[in-house]
């Protein structure tokens, strides 16, 4: 067994409350399939098409099995051009592909494990039976490097929801590995031209998270720019350590050091800081939703520019008679906050309004044409308007 897993298991039983042995790990894990490694879904951050809700019974497709192989493995994001760091992954991508399905869907995900510390995956939001809960040492064992385990669930609420590890989720989801799952209505009352989802993220670029930090697997020291964007060996080695020579060359720019929270300097929209997160293409007219998941530390006051906005659902409950606002809307660590918005002519920011070092890289670009307008830039500079308040909102979710 790889001495950095036990260290890590130890860890949990010592600074946790659950009672965990390495031994019931063993036993309970099982052995990674050969047909596993394969990556059958879209990185949430590409730029391939996202399926629209059906608009009548017409529509709904069968209910149907989706199989998601997600493979858990060191990587590296290039968070900005000239920046790449090294992060752990699923499927070599952060966030980790986005799982879509139609409510009624059964789904079934194979984790597999190539990290080099045991791991679960918990499906944050969904209601579903204990043995899909993914807390190690509580409601399964914790999956050990080489092997695997697979999740079955229906699909049965419409929402958005992430997953994540719950091994040690404070440092597995600070180095990258987190997704989205989001589950389609059969009907709706107006669907989305435009359904995209944007995972914030902040990042602590120093101390435990920084290259070379125990746990981190460390980059080449020679740096020489951008380089390809190798991935770690497919091979389950049991011990999920990355080939030397898969290492991409990395350019990594200096960081202050910087105790607690304030380390988290970097942040992120779908695993990018602005100016390269990529644009929510819509064009003029079009019933845009926005599905918003911050799966950092930090809260953050996010300020739609061009337009007032509708928060439809807020932690994967619909918002009763949503209203529009044009108030700045406030999203704390893990929540989930969905908004509609009709997309006015141009380009447009969301963008996070806080005076945190950093907040000028949580930015996207929402709308048609050159990015960005002059009238965007304008509304950058004006005053911000007050917090939404969400203690309404909530008071006022669907019965
Ligand atoms: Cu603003």
């Amino acid at each position: 067994m790889n001495q950095k897993v036990v260290r890590g298991v130890v860890a949990v039983a010592l600074g946790g409350t659950v009672v965990y042995t390495i031994a019931s790990a063993v036993a309970m894990a099982r052995p990674a399939s050969p047909a596993m490694g394969g990556m059958p879904m879209p990185a949430s951050s590409s730029a391939s098409p996202t399926p629209a809700a059906p608009t009548s019974v017409t529509d709904i497709p069968a209910s149907r099995t989706r199989t998601v192989t997600l493979v858990a493995a060191p990587g590296h994001l290039t968070i900005r051009r000239g920046q790449t760091v090294p992060v752990w992954t699923f499927n070599g991508t952060v966030p980790g592909p986005e799982i879509r399905v139609y409510q009624g869907d059964r789904v079934r995900v194979t984790l597999v494990n190539h990290l080099p510390w045991a791991t679960t995956i918990h499906w944050h939001g969904l209601l579903d039976r204990n043995s899909n809960d993914g807390v190690a040492g509580v409601t399964q064992d914790a999956v050990l490097p080489g092997h695997s385990y697979t999740y079955d669930f229906v699909a049965r609420d419409p929402s958005t929801y992430w997953y994540h590890p719950h091994q040690k989720s404070d440092e597995e989801v600070d180095k990258g590995l987190y997704g989205a799952l989001v589950v389609l209505p059969h009907r709706a009352a107006v669907s989305p031209a435009v359904d995209r989802t944007l995972v914030l993220d902040d990042w602590p670029l120093t101390g435990a998270m920084a290259p070379g930090a125990p746990g981190m697997p460390m980059p080449t020291a020679t740096a020489t720019g951008m380089g390809a964007m190798a991935m770690p060996s497919a091979t389950a080695t049991g011990t999920g350590a990355m080939d030397a020579a898969s290492r991409p060359s990395v350019a990594l720019r200096p960081y202050l050091a910087d105790p607690g929270m304030g380390a988290y300097q970097t942040f992120t929209i779908n695993g990018h800081a602005y100016p390269d997160t990529a644009q929510v293409q819509a064009p003029p007219g079009a019933l845009v939703r926005l599905r918003l998941i911050n799966v950092g530390y930090l809260t953050h006051a996010l300020h739609l520019h061009g337009t007032a906005y509708r928060l439809v659902a807020t932690d994967g409950s619909a918002v009763n008679r949503p209203w529009e606002t044009t108030d700045l809307l406030p999203i704390a660590a893990a929540q989930r906050m969905d908004i509609e918005f009709r997309m006015p002519r141009g380009a447009w920011s969301l963008h996070d309004h806080d005076t945190l070092a950093g907040a000028s890289e949580m930015r996207v670009i929402v709308g048609q044409g050159a990015r960005p307008s002059a009238a965007d830039e304008r509304a950058m500079r004006a005053a911000a308007p007050p917090l939404l308040d969400l203690v309404v909102c909530q008071a006022n979710f669907e019965q």
